[in-house]
């Protein structure tokens, strides 16, 4: 058989060098441990440098709620009133502050149904937009199974900080793990009950030009750092860019179903909300328990 193969061989050769067998066999066993640590170490660098993940990191029952903070209270987007209405099913009396810390809460709807039976508890994470909080931010996309960005869409608010939104959601939708995974994002386009209030398709296809042009700025810095690394003959790491660098950008460019809709947190609109959590979240739990 095989390992007659390899004895004959070892003996074979160790006659000709003048070596016992045992030597050639222990000589063959430590060039085989060898190869294939080489070749260990070969395919670890591999996966690490097309950022291959083996299996899904994402909690496939929490949802995240992002989009950026603003100075002014009062165009603030809505990120903590829609997590206490998700929560509590009410916005406290009290009124909300700008966040400051991470919320996290366990929510239950009856819309969340699993084979029309059993709710399915679906947690829910309120990120600060705050710089400070872009850490904590990271940590959250990379369990997030669905984001819900926020957006005021009021005109005078949304034309003032549309390149603030741009960022965040550029930073979301290039998230390693976001991006991999093809995460749902939807753009939700709250406080359509003001006068001024923008359709969502007139934000989806403002925020479109914004990446675009985000894309480009963060593109060129890109380029000059790496050229000044290629003087210094080092190697710069790429981050994910957004899209397809010769097109001009679209939603449907982006890995994941990303939705854009109109709500009024203020006139407690959750529908689209209980939708969407529906159609990414729970949905797919429900595939996932028939394929075990
Ligand atoms: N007109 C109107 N105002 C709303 C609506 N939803 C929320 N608001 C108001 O908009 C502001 C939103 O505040 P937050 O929910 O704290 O916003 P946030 O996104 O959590 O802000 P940060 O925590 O600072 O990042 C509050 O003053 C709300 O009363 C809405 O549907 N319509
Ligand atoms: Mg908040």
């Amino acid at each position: 058989m095989f390992g007659d193969d390899v004895l004959e061989f070892a003996g074979s050769v160790g006659d000709s060098i003048g070596v016992s067998s045992d030597v050639v066999l222990a000589i063959l066993c430590v060039i085989f441990v060898l190869v294939l640590i080489v070749l260990i170490v070969l395919l670890n660098t591999l996966l690490a440098k097309f950022n291959v993940t083996q299996f899904d990191p994402r909690d496939s029952k929490c949802i995240v709620i992002a989009g950026p903070s603003v100075r002014n209270d009062e165009e603030a987007p809505g990120k903590t009133t829609l997590f206490f209405l998700l929560k509590n099913k009410c916005i406290p009396k009290y009124g909300i502050v700008s966040s400051l810390d991470t919320s996290e809460a366990v929510v239950l709807s009856p819309v969340w149904k699993l084979d029309h039976s059993t709710s399915v508890p679906i947690t829910v994470i309120d990120v600060p937009g705050a710089p400070s909080a872009q850490v904590e931010l990271e940590k959250a996309l990379a369990k997030a199974s669905a984001v819900i960005f926020v957006i005021d869409s009021r005109k005078s608010s949304f034309d003032a900080h549309r390149r603030d939104y741009a960022r965040v959601l550029y930073n979301i939708l290039t998230h390693s793990v976001v991006s991999q995974w093809g995460t749902p994002t939807l753009l939700l386009c709250n406080k359509q009950d003001a006068k001024d209030a923008l359709v969502p398709s007139k934000i989806q296809t403002a925020l479109e030009q914004e990446l675009q042009r985000e894309r480009a700025s963060r593109q060129s810095a890109l380029k000059e750092i790496s050229d000044n690394e290629t003087l210094h003959s080092q190697s710069v790491d790429v981050p994910a860019s957004l899209g397809f660098a010769d097109e001009v950008f679209e939603m449907s460019h982006v890995n994941g179903p990303v939705e854009c809709v109109g709500c009024s947190l203020k006139n407690n609109q959750l529908e689209p909300i209980y939708t969407f959590v529906l159609s990414h979240v729970v949905t797919n739990l429900s595939s996932m328990k028939k394929n075990k």
